[in-house]
């Protein structure tokens, strides 16, 4: 195991946590949006503007799902307004009602999209090394009201879906995947998209591909299709002629411009995530305490996420001050998705002892801090973030010292917490 003990031996001080200045002038966050060609976007919005065609399946709409549906091998792509509405969709389409089983530590929209529905999320637990829904516990909680499971492939790495569509199959359930975050990767050798019932993708700004807002359904099942692309546009099927239930979750011109452009450049987002990860990989193994999320080296991935987890007992700092020490230097990192779905309203009221089966989840968020990156961070920038970690960690018992009177809970979009006028610096 690597130490710290190369680090020189240097005071607080040269942390912008203790005064120093940050390490960084502008922010770096999680999220920062990938650009794809500007001049292309730029050619395809004025070709729009040409056309006056700004929506309702407009040309851009329909070749950006063609792309979409050729690179993930699907036989359809339903583009949408956005990755939430899709959820909602595809498990009302599917006939998802009662109870759906579904991983708490996702984004809460995977719940909300089911919650808005008055489709009750149970929430199941996590395998710790993955951070993805354990198939083991799925059984136990099959209810005569459960009527799906909702897979979420976290971070980019496909969950178990073998697991998934066997359960699936024995109870009659309906089965689909949250892949917000998994464009382009794949689940022994078999892309992400083509599992399950259907799959959602989303493309919102701090997506790998990004429509702006966006998200897709995607799915082989050819009757499936045809209803979400109704319910998407109100049920319309002809001008006057209203055949289905829906709503509007239809994705704009400008969007799907943007989502082309930006489809056009994803191999080189992925290399450069890859790069990213690289670095941070080099920097981070062995590093006491923290645990670097791997990416199955046989897969397809696209490292979109950079994900730690740090042990306090070994790192000798807890997450949140190593939070708070990078947000001094303007490196936005983020714990999410604490504190957890299962934590978040309504959830929290309507299940207040939801914790007590999701011991896991909860350590695991005690513990997770994703990092920055994309193509909005260099290298350099990820070697410069390694640094502070590298800094923080060798001075681990001043930094815990120092900052034990630290506002501790602020949420992180609230700004980089401050140090309480207690916390004065005397050196360690
Ligand atoms: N399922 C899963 C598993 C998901 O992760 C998500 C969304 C969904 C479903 C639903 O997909 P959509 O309905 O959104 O299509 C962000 C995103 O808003 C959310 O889309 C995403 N997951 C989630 C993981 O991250 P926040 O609350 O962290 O967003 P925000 O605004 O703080 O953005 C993150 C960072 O990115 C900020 O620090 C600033 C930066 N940023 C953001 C935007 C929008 C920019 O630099 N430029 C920008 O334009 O949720």
């Amino acid at each position: 195991m690597r130490t710290v003990a190369s680090v020189p031996a240097i005071g607080l001080d040269c942390l912008a946590a203790f005064g120093a200045p940050p390490r960084f002038a502008q922010t770096l966050h999680v999220g920062r949006p990938n650009i794809g060609e500007r001049a292309a976007f730029l050619r395809r919005m004025n070709d729009i503007l040409d056309r006056r065609w700004l929506t309702n399946n407009g040309y851009y709409v329909r070749e950006f799902e063609s792309r979409i549906a050729e690179l993930l091998g699907v036989d359809h792509c339903v583009a949408m307004s956005n990755a939430t509405v899709a959820l909602e969709i595809v498990t009302r389409a599917l006939g998802m009602a009662g109870e759906v089983i579904v991983p708490s530590m996702t984004f809460v929209a995977t719940a909300h999209a089911l919650q808005w529905q008055r489709i009750t999320p149970v929430f199941c637990d996590i395998d710790p090394l993955t951070h993805h829904i354990d198939p083991t516990r799925i059984e136990a909680l099959i209810t005569p009201r459960t009527t799906g499971i909702v897979g979420v492939h976290l971070w980019g790495r496909a969950c178990d879906t073998k697991s998934l569509h066997a359960i699936a199959e024995k109870h009659d359930l309906r089965l689909v995947f949250d892949a917000a975050h998994a464009l382009g990767c794949t689940r022994q050798g078999r892309m992400v998209g083509t599992f399950g019932d259907a799959e959602v993708l989303s493309f919102h700004a701090t997506k790998l591909v990004n429509s702006f807002e966006g998200g897709a359904i995607v799915t082989s099942d050819e009757d499936l299709a045809a209803r979400v692309r109704l319910m998407k546009n109100f049920g319309f099927v002809g001008m006057d002629s209203v055949e289905h239930e829906g709503t509007n979750g239809k994705m704009c011109e400008a969007s799907a411009a943007m989502g082309i452009t930006s489809l056009e450049a994803m191999e080189e987002f992925v290399e450069r995530n890859r790069s990213n990860y690289e670095v941070y990989r080099k920097r981070l193994i062995g590093l006491p305490g923290i645990r670097l999320l791997e990416y199955p080296q046989a897969e397809h991935n696209n490292f979109q996420y950079i994900v730690i987890e740090v042990d306090r007992n070994w790192a000798g700092l807890s997450r949140d001050s190593l939070m708070w020490v990078l947000h001094a230097e303007n490196v936005r990192a983020r714990r999410y998705f604490y504190p957890g779905c299962h934590r978040m309203e309504p959830y929290r009221s309507y299940f207040p002892h939801a914790h007590l089966l999701l011991g896991q989840t909860e350590s695991v968020l005690e513990e997770i801090l994703v990092l920055p990156t994309g193509s909005a961070l260099t290298p350099q920038d990820v070697n410069a973030v390694c640094d502070v970690i590298e800094t923080a960690l060798s001075m681990a018992p001043a930094v815990e010292r120092h900052l034990a009177h630290c506002v501790r809970d602020s949420a992180p979009s609230e700004g980089p917490m401050k140090p309480q006028a207690n916390t004065s610096i005397h050196h360690a």
